[in-house]
């Protein structure tokens, strides 16, 4: 491992297609980075895989907020390798078919966070191998958010993964406040969020997973 900054606790996910699609007016990202600052939320990951010019827009927005109001808080861009410099964000999450490890650690050096999207015991292992900071593992639940999913994992094979590595561990996929404490049990080091945080009463539910993982 290259960096010692590790996702722990709740991890949201700032998805520029499910916020475009259901956030609310009442969600303006200084609002939701004063909020991270105030849960003193370790890390976010800022998501647009859309068009390239709407994508800079939104990433470009939200990380500013973020570094005006919760400077503590590391902010990981999914994919978008270039921008990570450019916009000079904290790191980079990558899936399996996205930018290889080996070219994103050569980009950034050892002082970024790197992330990537495990499915398999086989890609953890690989994972173990490329030197990445932490891993993804999903989808725990099933998920209306991300439509090229692999199968349901169940809490079960996490705790499974969990015990099987040393790499931090991020549970994703499904999770809601309902089924938090479950994905807590198996010891994973975090858990990641977009629809069951983006909602009208997002604040409520951004406080909640705080202090729900906090407690379990
Ligand atoms: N990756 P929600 S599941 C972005 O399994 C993403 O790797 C997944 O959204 C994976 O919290 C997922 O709304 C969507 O279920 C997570």
């Amino acid at each position: 491992m290259s960096n010692p900054a590790l996702p722990t606790g709740i991890l949201p996910i700032l998805d520029a297609d499910w916020l475009e699609r259901i956030a609310p007016a009442s969600m303006p990202p200084e609002a939701v980075a004063r909020l991270i600052h105030a849960l003193a939320i370790p890390m976010v990951q800022l998501r647009a895989k859309g068009g390239e010019a709407s994508a800079r827009v939104f990433m470009t927005g939200w990380l500013k907020a973020l570094r005006d109001h919760a400077p503590e808080t590391k902010v990981i861009l999914n994919d978008r390798l270039a921008w990570v410099l450019s916009l000079d964000a904290d790191g980079v999450h990558v899936g399996q078919e996205d930018t290889p490890v080996e070219t994103c650690r050569n980009a950034l050096g050892a002082g970024r966070i790197i992330g990537l999207s495990t499915h398999t015991l086989a890609e953890i292992r690989q994972a173990e191998a490329l030197g990445v900071d932490y891993i993804g593992f999903g989808p725990i639940f099933p998920t209306a958010t991300k439509s090229d999913t692999h199968a349901v994992q169940g809490v079960e094979t996490l705790k499974g993964m969990v015990e099987a590595t040393r790499l931090p561990m991020v549970a994703i996929g499904g999770i809601t406040l309902e089924n938090l404490d479950a994905v807590a049990a198996t010891g994973a080091h975090g858990a990641a969020l977009i629809s069951a945080l983006w909602q009208a009463d997002w604040e409520r539910r951004l406080s909640a997973a705080v202090g729900s993982w906090r407690r379990g």
